[in-house]
């Protein structure tokens, strides 16, 4: 067995909302996972690569600090401790390495629906509730607006309502948080979604071949989603006319069909979904015998 050293350590969230989507998503890049009896841990077992569940807000500092080779964590989280760092004077230890296209939320500032909101020149002098302070300030010094910031650990939204401030910096999604306290949305400061993060300390060849290799996987895992392989016949007068109907598809197979010279099977994998409607204008276009199949896995 490969020492602990050898083992890449990857810092995902131990419970929340990109628990289950991050270690899915590793499961799916072919790990198989076992947690340890505190559930602090998860050992994979058939590759050298290791969970480390901790709360989402230490991930950046954990792979900051290399204890960790990897983390997965929100941007928001990511961008949040990087200007932290660096108002300390500190460069922060970390480069995002990849998205991964789930837990998408936006940091907006939001206000009172009954107010009239005049662009971000309204928040000169008024006090603004978040967690999410370096990059609050962040936005409101590049705007030169002078404004309190409020630190909240959580419950943002009730920051008006008990009257500490007067606009709350928060994480949207749905927005039925904010209309639920009466708020509306106004600038976004960041759109987020949920990232990898990679040590900047230099890792051995065969532990970046690793992560070279899980980061080509996660890849291939986000491009099956939408995939699909589809068939079809059709005239082979009619082959440019669907070409252009088949949706994000490369150059597709064309084979010709036994017994019958003026017809063709067509084979492509289509990086969009295919609705109902692309295989009726396919149809229109005289293909016939259409076949629309899942895509399992994918390696470019
Ligand atoms: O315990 P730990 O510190 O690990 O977890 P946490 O409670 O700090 O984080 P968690 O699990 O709530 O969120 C983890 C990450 O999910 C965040 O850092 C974001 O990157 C991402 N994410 C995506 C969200 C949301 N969507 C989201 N809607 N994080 C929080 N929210 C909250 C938001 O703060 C607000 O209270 O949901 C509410 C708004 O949601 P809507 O749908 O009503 O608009
Ligand atoms: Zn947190």
């Amino acid at each position: 067995m490969e020492s602990s050293q050898q083992r890449i350590k990857i810092a995902v969230q131990k419970t929340g909302r990109l628990t289950e989507h991050s270690q899915d998503m590793l499961e799916r890049c072919g790990l198989k996972l076992t947690r340890s009896k505190d559930r602090l841990f998860c050992y994979g077992e058939n590759m050298p690569i290791d969970l480390l569940l901790v709360r989402d807000d230490d991930i950046p500092g954990l792979v900051s600090e290399d204890v960790c080779d990897l983390g997965i964590v929100g941007l928001n989280v990511v961008e949040e401790k990087r200007l932290e760092l660096e108002a300390a004077g500190q460069n922060a230890m970390f480069k995002q390495v990849f998205a991964l296209d789930f837990g998408h939320c936006r940091l907006a500032l939001a206000g009172p629906a009954d107010a009239e909101y005049g662009g971000i020149s309204s928040l000169e002098n008024k006090r603004i509730a978040t967690s999410y302070v370096h990059l609050l300030n962040n936005f409101l010094n590049s705007n030169s607006i002078r404004a309190e910031t409020v630190y909240f650990s959580g419950a943002v939204e009730i920051a008006p309502k008990l009257g500490k401030a007067d606009y709350i910096c928060d994480l949207v999604s749905t927005g039925s948080t904010l209309e639920a306290n009466g708020m509306q949305q106004h600038d976004v400061l960041l759109e987020s979604e949920a990232v990898v993060i990679q040590t900047r300390a230099p890792l051995s060849d065969e532990k970046q071949a690793l992560v070279s290799r899980l980061l080509q996987r996660l890849d291939g895992v986000l491009q099956v989603r939408e995939s699909k392989y589809i068939m079809l016949h059709a005239p082979r007068s009619a082959l440019p006319r669907i070409r252009d109907l088949l949706p994000g598809s490369e150059a597709p197979t064309v084979v010709p069909l036994e017994g019958t010279p003026e017809k063709v099977a067509i084979h492509a994998v289509c990086r969009e979904n295919v609705f109902w409607e692309t295989l009726e204008n396919l149809k229109a276009a005289g293909a016939s015998s259409l076949l629309v199949l899942p895509v399992e896995k994918m390696l470019a």
